[in-house]
């Protein structure tokens, strides 16, 4: 039967809240979410959102950007500071658009990008036009994959070496574009011993940091506009815990190609909310990022060596399982990364399955993974550390290991969140961080 107009109007906030209660009793370990102060949640609440400002500020082709405008510069400033670069544009509203904006600077159709694969770490906009891939299916490029190796966790640097070298020595065609970073980067990429090699031959280096913007912006993973990427796409609420959006970070002699990339050729208007949330962001970021970004890698290590001590295949381990917010766990012995996701989640504990750099050659695919992905910087700013890494780790053995029943554990985990419902790393945390804020009356 259908609802009546007050009843799906009801209906969608009653959901609202629900999400709200269940995030409240949850441990959040998606590794691409984050929650943002309450300060960011009052910035995207502002008339911001409702208005229109095409273009950069100053030369805005819309009336009534006045404070638009200065928010707008202070955020870029701040990006700036952050990240240590000479440009920074604050105007792409997602990662997928900032790379779609670096795609467009610096390639055209059929030009070759090298990248990771999807398996392997790369993000969904690097992907090949016959996975309906960004790069691909919306920019005609040709995509060519880094070698990896499975027991680093990383790119093959020697293999890479070789398969450009194979190329110039038999004529075929070369990447314009390289791009490092992607969804899954527990190690830093090897940037600087590949960026001469790439340089040489005149290709264009971007470094996707969407997953790792925050711990770069605190200081604790590799700087890539340092070690000589020319530029670095980002998004704003993953390590970063900003509102949903991406950015994007450059030397300074590609500021005016990056800018007509942005605006006209990708984005209109910006979300100015969200730009508005950035700024305060990336004001947090300056003052706690670094302390947060500590307590992320540190909180990462301890989870990864704790699961790995209870009997979890966690990847990587060779090189202490990561140096990021990420850890990877091969659980194919066990279950579908799919099955896994879902008895955790009826637990209270939300991840998300993942390919494992190898999954293809089983003939695994997206809904038979024979990994999950672990994420520890929402819990970090909720204010966990080591004690509760443990804890954490002793939940999803008791689940995965021991098959202990969902509603047992879901009220121990309801238990445990008790005391971790304020936002930390922020100037302002009165209000809790999962608190549905009624506002409509
Ligand atoms: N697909 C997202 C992730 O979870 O990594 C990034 O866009």
């Amino acid at each position: 039967m259908k609802l009546t107009p007050v009843e799906y109007y009801r209906k969608v906030f009653s959901l609202l809240e629900q999400h709200h209660r269940w995030f409240q009793e949850s441990i959040p370990l998606i590794a691409s979410e984050n929650v943002p102060s309450p300060a960011v949640r009052e910035a995207i609440i502002s008339d911001f959102g409702n208005r229109y400002a095409e273009g950069f500020p100053k030369e805005r082709v819309y009336a009534g950007c006045r404070f638009i405008d200065e928010v707008e510069i202070l955020c870029m400033e701040m990006a700036r500071r952050l990240f240590d670069a000479e440009y920074a544009d604050v105007r792409p509203v997602s990662g997928v658009n900032a790379n779609i904006a670096v795609y467009t600077a610096f390639t055209q159709p059929n030009d070759i990008m090298m990248s990771l694969s999807i398996a392997a770490g790369g993000h969904i906009s690097f992907g090949k036009k016959q996975f309906s891939g960004t790069a691909g299916s919306v920019k005609n490029l040709e995509v060519e994959y880094f070698p990896f190796n499975y027991e680093d966790m990383n790119i093959d640097v020697e293999a890479t070496k070789e398969k450009i070298l194979g190329r110039v020595k038999t004529n075929q065609p070369l990447p314009k574009l390289v791009m490092f970073g992607g969804s899954v980067l527990p190690f830093p990429h090897p940037v600087k011993e590949l960026a001469k090699l790439f340089h040489d031959y005149g290709m264009t280096i971007c470094y996707d940091a969407a997953h790792v913007a925050g711990l770069i912006a605190g200081g604790q993973f590799q700087d890539p506009l340092k070690e000589g990427a020319d530029v670095m796409t980002i998004s704003t609420h993953k390590t970063l815990f900003g509102p949903q959006g991406g950015a994007i970070l450059s030397k300074e002699m590609y500021a005016e190609t990056l800018k007509k990339a942005v605006f006209p050729a990708t984005v209109s208007n910006h979300h100015l909310h969200h730009v508005a949330g950035k700024a305060v962001a990336f004001a947090e970021m300056l003052e706690f990022g670094k302390d947060y970004a500590e307590q992320v890698v540190e909180n990462a290590q301890t989870l990864a060596k704790e699961l790995y001590s209870r009997g979890f295949n966690v990847l990587g381990r060779k090189n202490g399982f990561t140096r990021s917010h990420v850890l990877i766990v091969d659980v194919s012995e066990i279950a579908y990364g799919s099955e896994i996701e879902r008895r955790l989640e009826d637990s209270n504990i939300i991840l998300n399955r993942n390919l494992l750099p190898y999954d293809i050659k089983y003939g695994r695919h997206y809904d038979t993974t024979g990994g999950i992905r672990i994420g520890v910087q929402e819990c970090t700013r909720l204010g966990m550390k080591a004690e509760e890494m443990k804890q954490i780790a002793e939940f999803i053995q008791r689940v995965v290991l021991r098959n202990e029943d969902p509603e047992h554990i879901r009220a121990e985990v309801a238990d445990f969140r008790r005391r971790f419902q304020k936002v930390h790393y922020a100037f302002e945390t009165a209000t809790e961080a999962y608190k549905y804020i009624r506002v409509r009356s």
